[in-house]
């Protein structure tokens, strides 16, 4: 804050400059025996995805490799990726998710 110099007693604000967090995407890989549902589960639960939405990212998983479920800041994007593994490993499932700079 400072005064602008015109003898008005104007009191100019200035913004603090703010950085804008990186960002992460958190990213599920296809593997050959994980179940269609179970994945699906997962999409609603932990990235909160409509089932319809859940569905066709699992589908896209399913067909290309790779699919993105959701970009967070990395603490966000780190917890979800320790949350479905842990998840996957309880159910005895080889799903992986991983997380990359955005
Ligand atoms: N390929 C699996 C199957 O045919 C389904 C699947 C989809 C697994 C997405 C993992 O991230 C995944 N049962």
């Amino acid at each position: 804050r400072f005064s602008d110099g015109s003898g008005t007693g104007v009191v100019v604000k200035t913004r603090a400059e703010t950085k804008k967090p990186s960002m992460y995407k958190v990213l599920m890989l296809n593997d050959d025996y994980t179940p269609m549902e179970f994945v699906v589960h997962v999409l609603e639960r932990f990235f909160r995805k409509s089932r319809e939405e859940a569905t066709r990212i699992m589908m896209h998983i399913h067909r290309r490799g790779v699919g993105l479920c959701g970009v967070y800041t990395y603490e966000v994007a780190e917890t979800k990726v320790t949350q479905v593994m842990d998840f996957a490993r309880q159910q005895q499932h080889p799903l992986q998710c991983t997380l990359e700079r955005d």
